[in-house]
């Protein structure tokens, strides 16, 4: 499955498979590197991460890696799914683009002079440098992989090229959509192309083009609405002479009415989990089968909503849940930045890149209704304000058709709560305990909560959505205990039976992301003193998708059985 948009017209190449590959070392730095001169002697798989495999478990260094493509002279764009933490890329020699945000789909566009075979070398450096990679921090409470989190593509650009059609819903009784096309290379003052929604016939158009792009309104025939129950897509076809682009979308609105997050206007409580891209034998590295295999847990489970913790997530998930009529948060990378992070020319314009760049790349999936950033940041810290203030500005600029929300650590002195369209709260009664003498501390749950909510009445916040956006308990699985202790599978089950259960019964929580669906690698410094086998396992499921104890909790209470 390849992830939507779609190019038919132009050649490109998938570069996934087999590379040479060359791990430099801790100390390796790329100044003054012959690059012809390395002798690479061996071979890993891209999409892949190096330090993953037996070979580099655990390493951190400059790495290489590299391959031969044929193609033409002319204007050719790479196409990054997402590479951690930083790399650099070399055409032929020749540097032609850095990626210095985790995660996050990036193109390159360079010229190249002849046609044939030509060498591509990515340099890719796992070694945390906050000067070079401001957006991922040792201490973030998932593992930081080196390698190519997604795959790789190549294409060959005609003079004038489609980038992207982003589709907006205008008129949700009508079916009229806001088609904006964006253009790039020799691109003429107007424009003359034909839309085709649903492979039906195509029609021409013409239109000006201002600053690359350009936008019509076109009502789509026979369509109908997408909505978690029945998550119906239709794709639109934009060609030019030498070029063709098809992406698909959804036509739905997303709204706030009171307390209540809607889609097509109808209330909606959100349940689900807050997901990592985490997998013991591939890190961040997602098979398809993966995909669907958590796909069939999730809708097991009574789920409707995902929340990607803690960054953009892999685009063919995204498809999926446009598919299976999944609701989503899509959100950018940050976890637990501190004042000083926030206060840096570096981080925040990171922030405000990577974000920026995020709802480009995620704009037409239907299922995205929240975009969210900053996972508990100093958001309670007036030096706070200037970073999420922008933040806020540009995703409202943006996207001015879905809600704007992040997650805070911070209930009873956040300073952001009023500009968002949702609160959300991160937090762990119970678990990480007030009264740390309590033997089983379940019964703190449900006061803290009702005690937030009661707050934010006082504060003039009561009109307002308020998901949960984590909350969780950890439990080694297989670890069962006659006295529901902490890691237990039996503890854990009663506290996210418990939470559940307050979910579904209270109408003014709009919605939750239990912490969280599958357990992940984490921390490999002394912070693991706080993660056994230095996972955070406060999965539902374990590393390998094996459910717990808990998931017939979670399973029940998400369907309303008793
Ligand atoms: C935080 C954080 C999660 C995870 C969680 C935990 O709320 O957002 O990424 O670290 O705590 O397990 O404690």
């Amino acid at each position: 499955m390849m992830a939507y948009p779609h190019y038919s017209k132009r050649v490109w190449h998938s570069l996934d498979g087999i590379w040479d590959f060359r791990f430099l070392g801790e100390e390796a730095t790329l100044e003054g590197l012959d690059l012809g001169g390395v002798n690479y002697d061996d071979q890993l798989c891209v999409p892949g991460v190096f330090d993953v495999t037996p070979k580099y478990a655990g390493r951190r260094g400059l790495a290489l890696y590299r391959r031969n493509v044929d193609a033409s002279a002319g204007r050719l764009k790479l196409r990054f799914g997402g590479i951690g933490l930083w790399a650099r890329v070399f055409w032929d020699g020749k540097a032609v683009g850095t990626l210095d945000l985790p995660y996050l789909g990036m193109e390159l566009e360079f010229r190249c002079d002849r046609g044939g075979e030509h060498t591509l070398v990515v340099a890719i450096d796992n070694r945390f440098d906050f000067k070079r990679t401001p957006l991922f921090s040792q201490y973030y409470d998932f593992y930081a992989y080196g390698g190519f989190y997604r795959g790789v593509e190549l294409h060959e650009l005609p003079a004038c090229s489609l980038e992207r059609v982003r589709v907006a819903t205008r008129d949700l009784s009508k079916g009229i959509v806001n088609l904006d096309i964006e253009l790039s290379g020799a691109v003429h003052a107007r424009v003359d192309f034909t839309v085709a929604f649903d492979r039906q016939a195509p029609a021409c158009y013409g239109g000006e083009v201002h600053d690359g792009h350009v936008r019509l309104s076109l009502p789509v025939p026979d369509f109908r609405l997408w909505s978690p129950e029945s998550p119906h897509l239709h794709t639109v076809t934009v060609a030019l002479a030498d070029d063709a682009i098809t992406e698909r979308f959804g036509i739905r609105t997303v709204s706030v009415d009171g307390d209540r997050i809607c889609v097509n206007g109808t209330p909606r409580k959100l349940l689900g989990y807050c997901r990592h891209e985490a997998h013991p034998e591939f890190g961040p590295v997602q098979p398809l089968p993966l995909l669907i295999e958590d796909m069939q847990y999730l809708k097991d489970l009574g789920c409707n909503y995902i929340r990607g913790s803690h960054y953009p997530q892999d685009q063919r998930f995204l498809d999926l849940c446009d598919q299976f009529g999944m609701i989503f948060w899509e959100e950018s990378l940050g976890w637990g930045n501190q004042v000083e992070h926030v206060t840096d020319p570096g981080f925040c314009e990171a922030q405000l890149r990577q974000t920026r760049l995020m709802i480009q790349n995620s704009f037409n999936h239907p299922c995205v209704i929240m975009w969210g950033f900053m996972n508990e940041g100093p958001s309670h810290r007036p030096e706070a304000t200037a970073l999420y203030d922008s933040l806020i500005g540009l995703v409202r600029r943006e996207d001015p058709s879905r809600l704007v929300t992040f997650a805070t650590n911070h209930p009873g002195d956040e300073l952001h709560f009023g500009k968002v369209d949702v609160i959300s709260l991160n937090a762990y009664p119970g678990w990480y305990a007030q009264d740390r003498e309590q033997v089983r501390p379940v019964g703190e749950v449900v006061p803290f909560f009702d005690a937030f909510i009661r707050s934010l009445d006082e504060r003039g916040l009561g009109g307002k959505p308020f998901i949960i956006s984590e909350f969780g308990a950890g439990a080694i699985r297989g670890w069962r205990d006659r006295f529901k202790s902490h890691w237990s599978e039996e503890f854990q089950a009663e506290m996210l039976g418990t939470i559940c259960r307050y979910v579904m019964e209270r109408p003014r929580v709009a919605g939750i992301a239990l912490w969280h669906f599958a357990d992940a690698q984490t921390y490999t410094s002394a912070h693991a003193l706080m993660r056994p086998r230095t996972i955070n396992d406060k999965g539902t499921l374990d590393e390998y998708r094996r459910p717990k104890l808990a998931y017939d909790q979670v399973r029940r209470a998400f369907r309303g059985e008793a």
